[in-house]
C-alpha cells in the first residue's frame, strides 16, 4: 500500500490511462471524476482522443489523461490515435496500465508495456486490473499475480470495478502517493478541460453507437456546426452537428427506417448534453457520406485527426 501525503502536503499531477481497447480506460475515467466526460461503449475504439478529467481531493489534485486504445493500427487513423497515445506517455507522472480481470494478458498487453517503457522509461508504471465485478475472487487473484509478472515485482497493481465503484477511492490514494508535491493545476468544481462543443459531438456518437454492429462504430464521426442561443431565450440553445459515415449503406442504418433511429438518437443524446451543460437545447442531426475518411489525410484532417 502506498503511502499518505503528510499532513498539509498538496500533491498534484497527471496520469495517463492506457491499455487495449475496450478495457475500460474511460469508465474507470468516469467513475474517478464522478461525472460523465468521457463516453464508452461495448466496442472497441470508442475513445479516439485524448480526455482529461480533473478529480479533487483534499490532499491531492489528479488529472487523469483517457487516451485511446493502443493496438496494432490497420487504417491511418488507427495510426493517429496510436502516436497521440505515445505522445502523452512523455507528459504524465504515472502511467497506469488498465488489464480487464476477465481476460487473458495476451501479445497486445506485452506490446503496450513495451512500447511505454520504450518511450517513458523514468514514468512509474502501475497496474489497474478492471472490471473486478465480472469475476470472482480466485480469478482476481490470478490476474494480479499475472499483471505483477508483467509489470516486474515493484509496481504497484490496484483492482477496481468502475462500474460497483469499487477501489475506487483507492486507486486514488495510490496514484496521489506518486505524485510530486505542487499546487493545483485547475481550479476547484472543474471536472475536465474539453470543450463543450466537444462534449457535445461524443455524446452525439455514443448515442449513434447504441445497438449499432460490425464495422459501422468505426465509420461514423460527428461534427458539431454551429451552436447558436436560441433567440429571445436565454436558457437554450440551437445545436447544429453532422454525421459522418463512410458509405450510403451506413447512412440508411443510422437514419433508420422513416427517420426513426436518428430520432432516437436525437433525443437521447440531447437529455445527455442538456444535463451535462445545465441547459436545454435544440439537436439538429444530418447525417452525411465521406467516402472512406478513415484512410482518407485530408478528410481526416477536417475531422479533426
Ligand atoms: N462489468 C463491468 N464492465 C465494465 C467496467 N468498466 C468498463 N466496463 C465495460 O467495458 C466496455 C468498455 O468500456 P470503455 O470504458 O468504453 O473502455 P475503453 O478502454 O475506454 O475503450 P476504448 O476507448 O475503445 O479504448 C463498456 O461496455 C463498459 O461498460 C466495470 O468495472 N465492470
Ligand atoms: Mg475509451
Amino acid at each position: 500500500m502506498a503511502e499518505r501525503s503528510a499532513e498539509g502536503e498538496f500533491r498534484s499531477g497527471f496520469v495517463c490511462f492506457v491499455g487495449r481497447p475496450n478495457t475500460g480506460k474511460s469508465t474507470l475515467t468516469n467513475a474517478l471524476v464522478g461525472a460523465k466526460i468521457a463516453i464508452t461503449s461495448s466496442r472497441p475504439q470508442t475513445t479516439r482522443h485524448t480526455i482529461r478529467g480533473i478529480v479533487h481531493r483534499e490532499h491531492a489534485q489528479l488529472i487523469l489523461v483517457d487516451t485511446p486504445g493502443l493496438h496494432r493500427p490497420r487504417t491511418l487513423l488507427g495510426q493517429r490515435l496510436n502516436d497521440l497515445v505515445r505522445d502523452t506517455y512523455s507528459e504524465v507522472d504515472v502511467i497506469a496500465l488498465c488489464i480487464p480481470a476477465d481476460e487473458k494478458i495476451g501479445p497486445g498487453d506485452r506490446w503496450i508495456v513495451q512500447q511505454v517503457r520504450q518511450m517513458a522509461p523514468k514514468t512509474t508504471l502501475l497496474g489497474v486490473v478492471t472490471k473486478t465485478d465480472k469475476v470472482g475472487r480466485d480469478r482476481i487473484a490470478e490476474q494480479l499475480l499475472a499483471v505483477s509478472q508483467l509489470l516486474g515485482p515493484e509496481a504497484e497493481i490496484v483492482p477496481v470495478s468502475a462500474v460497483k465503484g469499487e477501489q475506487v477511492e483507492v486507486l486514488v490514494d495510490v496514484i496521489a502517493a506518486q505524485m510530486p508535491e505542487g499546487p493545483a493545476f485547475y481550479p476547484d468544481g472543474e471536472l475536465t478541460d474539453e470543450p463543450e462543443e466537444t462534449l457535445m459531438a461524443e455524446l452525439i456518437r455514443e448515442a449513434a453507437l447504441e445497438g449499432v454492429r460490425d464495422e459501422l462504430p468505426h465509420s461514423l464521426a460527428v461534427v458539431i456546426e454551429e451552436v447558436l442561443p436560441r433567440e429571445g431565450r436565454e436558457d437554450m440553445l440551437d445545436v447544429h452537428a453532422l454525421l459522418y459515415v463512410e458509405r450510403p449503406s451506413q447512412k440508411a442504418i443510422v437514419i433508420g427506417k422513416g427517420g426513426s433511429r436518428l430520432k432516437e438518437v436525437g433525443t437521447n443524446a440531447r437529455k445527455q448534453i442538456e444535463h451535462i451543460l445545465g441547459t436545454r437545447i435544440y439537436l439538429n442531426l444530418h447525417v452525411k457520406v465521406a467516402k472512406d475518411w478513415q484512410r482518407d489525410p485530408k478528410q481526416l484532417g477536417k475531422l479533426g485527426f
